[in-house]
């Protein structure tokens, strides 16, 4: 048989012919299960995370489930997957065995494990297909609860559809706002507050967001009287009941196990989700494991043997089977021969996927041992030769592995120069399976938008910094309907530091938004809507919050585009602030743990309001996710008003040299910007030449070399910012000596100069000796220079 779709959105089926085909999915997704079980047990995949016991209350799921609506779920979907036609057993086998061929296994190119689902909502160029066309299924990740965030973004575009007009005419990812986002999370999950969080939001929100709770009572072996009060996460959450005035969320259950009671309920909740944008939880009890939490282990050892009996009777497979006889609708000759046919058809799939998995990598194999078969004349390579001819089955780490021996064993012999070449082929064609996609490597890259330089009249006004934001945001608002921008206090009073003052009474509050404390559901409105073709910017207010919603940057929309092998993008702007002002919680600069936490983003530190305008600006002509951090002490600085302000790009991924120089390179950026170039200014004094750079942005980070090229001229190089010491200003120095080749150039030890590795204290004098001052610039200097000239600086 095929590969072909279990969807069951198909039309002109009697109602007899629906139920079977639903009891025949049903038992296609349970004999996946329980043959995915044994792959792994076997040795053909590494792990396994199955939808056993759920499959009734998925396809319930999937029958209120529309084209143009999403999904964000976790690993136990795979029946409403299939329901919905974006899953066959051939994919979900290719997952298992992590098949590295988007056509075989189109949700990561086998970079997820299995059980964590996509749809593919990009092309090839990285350019949006038709949402609307499509059931839409947002990439999952592990981390329970993380689907939470991004889910209530995902709901939260349908708002912003319906109510911005100019938006309604974006048909390939709108009807209108009529698109429901589904959620699904385990019941022990709900403990995560990324789930409450999201509910709060979604109340308070108003959104068509429809969450499901599969409740099989455990999470791994933890039982639910130690994860959620009261033992019912309907209960506890019933404060939430929508009341009269239509505040609040629907609360529905159902039982795991009954048919047709999941059926009307998900009918009549997500009726009432989509037209009426009501958030509604519907708390799926009583639900099964029969194969326990995943192929780790085995539940027999902490759940009773009265629960595993249970588990038996109350199979939602077998219930669903008295159901149909009940009815009168199918004899149990019939419902058997569809099971066992189930069962067939899902071993034929799984072989025909391991078929095609150890076809992707025999191909090179053989080519391999062609080439081991001419290395067996050098006799050093005769035993590693040997040892993999004879493999069974090998992957490719077997074979780079015994390639790289081979080599090694040779020595450099004429007669293994093709075998040289062959292994430089296949790591090249490797490195581009495993490694590519981290950045949008398409036309909408961030390092393919044209600089445009910032102009100014020759009497240019000097205005507060914040103006030039609050101006740049008007003019792009104004111009772009997808443009949104919220963040707490950013609405009434636009923001904190007036970068958006009067512009929600300009564009509307669904345009420019307040938003809760809440700074990991603002994360998750900037992913949710901007995989649905919005362009949300979203404010931290500080950059030393950020931590609240670091984790779901990272492992959500920092590698959403890695983690779907370029099937999907959340082209996010995160806008905080920070660096330096006076306080413990207030200057802090942690860009070292940004930067190694969020590759796959872009992370710009502009040391002034033009430039981050003008980064701004660049970051939405691109479709890469990204941070910028604004510096904090610069809303009030005086900066001259650029005429074509909005139409200016300041390049991202380019350091600059601001002030040429000779004796020594001195890279800073953001706040600590600044007073480098007042010690640049007095050190000049004395006679010292220093070329001052700015790195500009962190992620990409001078990719052209400036900071190499400028040490290459002198020699000599510091690095000052305020991170702790090994935080961004080691990561910069990394970058320079090792990637750049710098160390070449260097004729005494690079130095970097760093704040203490406490938090900053609060007040000026605890700035001042918590942070580099102009002193301790000048200071590094002078030692470096006295190093090199011992006589000149005495
Ligand atoms: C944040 C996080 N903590 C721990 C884990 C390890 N883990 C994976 S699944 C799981 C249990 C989840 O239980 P539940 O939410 O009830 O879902 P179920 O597997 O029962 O469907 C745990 C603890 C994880 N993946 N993520």
């Amino acid at each position: 048989m095929s590969n072909f779709s279990l969807s069951i959105h198909q039309t002109g089926l009697s109602a007899q012919q629906t139920l079977l085909n639903d009891y025949r999915l049903a038992w296609i997704s349970r004999e996946a299960s329980l043959l995915g079980r044994k792959e792994v047990l076997t040795g053909k995949a590494k792990f396994g995370i199955f939808g056993d016991g759920k499959e009734l209350a998925q396809i319930a799921m999937a029958r209120a489930f529309k084209k143009g609506d999403w999904r964000s779920g976790y690993y136990r979907d795979q029946t409403f997957m299939m329901a919905i036609g974006e899953l066959t057993v051939r994919q979900y086998f290719a997952a298992l065995y992590a098949h590295t061929d988007i056509e075989q296994e189109p949700a990561s190119g086998g970079r997820q494990m299995g059980g964590h689902y996509a749809t593919r909502t990009i092309d090839n160029q990285g350019q949006w297909k038709n949402l609307m066309e499509m059931y839409n299924s947002s990439s999952d990740i592990s981390p329970t609860g993380g689907q939470m965030p991004r889910l209530l973004g995902l709901a939260q575009a349908s708002k912003v559809f319906k109510n911005v007009q100019e938006l309604h005419d974006w048909v390939q990812f709108t009807d209108k706002g009529n698109e429901v986002a589904f959620g699904t999370i385990g019941d022990s999950s709900t403990s995560e507050g990324l789930f409450w969080e999201t509910m709060n939001a979604a109340a308070v929100l108003h959104v068509p967001m429809c969450m499901s709770v599969w409740d099989n009572g455990w999470g791994i072996s933890v039982p639910k009287k130690f994860q959620t009060a009261k033992e019912s996460i309907s209960e506890v959450l019933s404060g939430f009941e929508l009341n009269d005035n239509g505040e609040g969320i629907k609360i529905f259950k159902v039982k795991g196990w009954n048919y047709a009671e999941l059926v009307l309920t998900y009918a009549k909740a997500v009726k009432l989700c989509r037209e009426q944008h009501v958030p509604i939880l519907v708390h799926v009890e009583e639900l099964t494991q029969p194969q326990g939490h995943s192929t780790s282990g085995s539940h027999e050892r902490y759940k009773s043997k009265e629960l595993l009996d249970w588990y038996q009777d109350w199979d939602c497979l077998v219930q669903f089977k008295k159901f149909i006889l009940a009815q009168g609708i199918s004899s149990e000759e019939e419902l058997e021969a569809i099971q066992q046919e189930a069962k067939a058809f899902v071993r034929q799939e799984q072989k025909d996927a391991w078929s095609s998995f150890r076809a992707s990598i025999d191909e090179d194999v053989q080519t391999t041992k062609a080439h081991f078969e001419s290395a067996k004349s050098i006799a050093a390579c005769v035993p590693i030769a040997d040892a993999f001819i004879k493999a069974k089955e090998p992957g490719r780490k077997e074979m780079m592995s015994s390639i790289h021996q081979i080599l090694r064993a040779a020595k450099g012999s004429p007669e293994i120069q093709v075998l040289s070449q062959w292994a430089q082929f296949l790591n090249d064609k490797y490195t581009r399976l495993y490694s590519s996609e981290l950045y949008n490597e398409g036309p909408l890259s961030v390092m393919n938008v044209q600089p445009v330089e910032a102009e100014y009249e020759a009497q240019a006004e000097m205005v507060d910094g914040r103006m030039i934001l609050r101006d740049f945001w008007d003019y792009q608002l104004g111009k772009r309907p997808e443009v949104l921008i919220f963040g707490e206090d950013v609405g009434k009073i636009g923001g904190v530091n007036q970068t958006c003052e009067g512009l929600q009474e300009k564009y509307g509050e669904f345009r420019v938004a307040d938003t809760g404390i809440r700074e990991a559901t603002i994360m998750g409105q900037a992913i949710g809507m901007s995989m649905r073709g919005l362009r949300p910017v979203a404010e931290i207010q500080y950059l030393d919050y950020i931590y609240y919603a670091l984790q779901i940057m990272r492992d959500d929309l920092a590698s959403v585009r890695y983690r779907t092998a370029g099937g999907q993008k959340a082209p996010a702007i995160i806008s905080t602030r920070g660096h330096r002002l006076e306080g413990i919680w207030h200057s802090g600069s942690p860009m070292g743990a940004i930067v190694n936490s969020v590759r796959g983003m872009v992370v710009c530190v502009p040391r002034n309001m033009t430039q981050a305008a003008g980064m701004y600006a660049t970051l939405l002509e691109s479709d890469e996710p990204a941070l910028v951090v604004e510096c904090l002490n610069g809303y009030r600085s005086k900066e001259a008003m650029p005429k074509n302000l909005g139409e200016y790009r300041t390049p991202v991924g380019i350091a600059e040299v601001v002030e040429p120089g000779e004796d020594l390179t001195l890279v800073s950026y953001g706040s600590t910007f600044h007073i480098c170039a007042a010690a640049v200014k007095e050190l000049r004094a004395e006679g010292i030449s220093i070329e001052l750079v700015d790195a500009r942005t962190l992620l990409p980070f001078d990719t052209s070399g400036i900071c190499g090229a400028s040490l290459k001229k002198t020699n000599r190089l510091l690095i000052v910012d305020e991170d702790v010491p090994g935080g961004a200003s080691a990561y910069l120095l990394n970058d320079i000596l090792t990637r750049q080749g710098g160390y070449q150039y260097l004729d005494s030890a690079p130095v970097t100069l760093a704040a203490k590795p406490h938090l900053p204290a609060y007040g000026s004098d605890g700035d001042y000796f918590s942070k580099p001052s102009i002193e301790d610039v000048i200071d590094s200097v002078l030692g470096i220079m006295k190093e090199a000239k011992p006589d000149n600086f005495a």
